[in-house]
């Protein structure tokens, strides 16, 4: 499939044990069991999806920097580097192709350190608070912008 019609799906730190703690914020389903969703949904939408998790900034800097020889967008959950990395946000940036930023939770009903998102001024737009529908939302989003 050309690279325009692949989106790679980021996940950051710590969403790998999603479903196993804090059901209450951010719901019952494992990444793997999201991420079947999000595939189904590809299938529907006609794209190719990489989904890759990580709990490293840096290898979530390089994954972003390769991703514009393969994918034509971004749908990224940065987790708690949403808050901290000037990094992502560059990587963003300098990666030149849209990026969607997800999160299961709204980040601005929480603590006051989640309401600020450094990834937010790189990305084309924000979709939180809507758990797994966040992503796929998100991926609907990444295709329009394809
Ligand atoms: O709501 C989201 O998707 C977040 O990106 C999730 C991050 C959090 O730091 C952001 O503020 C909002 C946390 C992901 C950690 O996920 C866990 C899942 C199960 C148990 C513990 C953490």
């Amino acid at each position: 499939m050309a690279k325009k019609q692949r989106i790679l799906v980021l996940n950051g730190p710590n969403l790998n044990l999603l479903g196993k703690r804090q059901p209450e914020i951010y719901g019952r389903l494992t990444l793997e069991q999201i991420g079947k969703k999000i595939r189904a949904l590809a299938k529907e939408l006609g794209v190719e999806v990489e989904i890759w998790q990580s709990n490293s900034e840096g290898e979530l800097v390089g994954w972003i920097q390769e991703a514009p020889k393969a994918f034509g967008a971004i749908v990224i959950n940065p987790a708690a580097y949403t808050h901290s990395s000037v990094a992502i946000r560059d990587a963003i940036t300098a990666a030149g192709i849209p990026a969607v930023e997800v999160h299961l939770s709204n980040i601005y009903r929480r603590e006051e350190f989640r309401k600020h998102s450094y990834i937010a001024g790189a990305a084309v737009g924000q979709i939180s608070g809507f758990g797994v529908q966040s992503y796929l939302l998100g991926l609907r989003a990444a295709v329009e912008q394809l």
